[in-house]
């Protein structure tokens, strides 16, 4: 299987309760490798920008006024599979449905504070890893 990066974000919700730590603890024991980090403060700009595919949305003005309430935490992860294997230790978006031992189980409020963000696909990984870090910010 082919070595992938996906993005992810650690949201405002788990930032202010300080969840960072068991966040990463969850993404390593998945089996994935955090290559690039930094903590940082959305503008609402970079929002609408990274949730542009939603500005139709009705949820789409309290999503961008949530991703940047707080600092977000900006992640490439690396390894086997890596978007579909993040995607499972995320859990389902709404943490009503979310299995046991994920992230949204363990620590979402609700599926709009759910705590973490992971790329859907290859190409929407590219993008929202060019748009938060520079090439030499990644350390494989
Ligand atoms: P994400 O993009 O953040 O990784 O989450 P996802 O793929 O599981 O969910 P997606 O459908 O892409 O929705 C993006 C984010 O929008 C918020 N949302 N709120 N209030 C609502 O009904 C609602 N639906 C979605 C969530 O924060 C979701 O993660
Ligand atoms: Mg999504």
């Amino acid at each position: 299987m082919a070595i992938e990066r996906t993005f992810s974000i650690i949201k405002p919700d788990a930032t202010k309760r300080n969840l960072t730590g068991k966040i990463n603890s969850i993404i390593e024991g998945a089996g994935l490798r955090i290559v690039a980090q930094k903590r940082i403060r959305m503008t609402r700009e970079q929002a609408e920008t990274f949730y542009a595919v939603h500005k139709e949305r009705p949820f789409f003005g309290e999503l961008v006024d949530f991703m940047i309430s707080e600092p977000v935490v900006v992640q490439v992860l690396e390894g086997e599979n890596a978007i579909a294997k993040y995607r499972e230790a995320m859990g389902a978006t709404n943490p009503a449905n979310a299995a046991p031992g994920t992230i949204r189980k363990e620590h979402a409020l609700s599926v709009g504070e759910n705590s973490v963000h992971g790329s859907d696909a290859p190409e929407t990984a590219a993008i929202e890893i060019a748009q938060f870090f520079a090439g030499n910010e990644i350390v494989g």
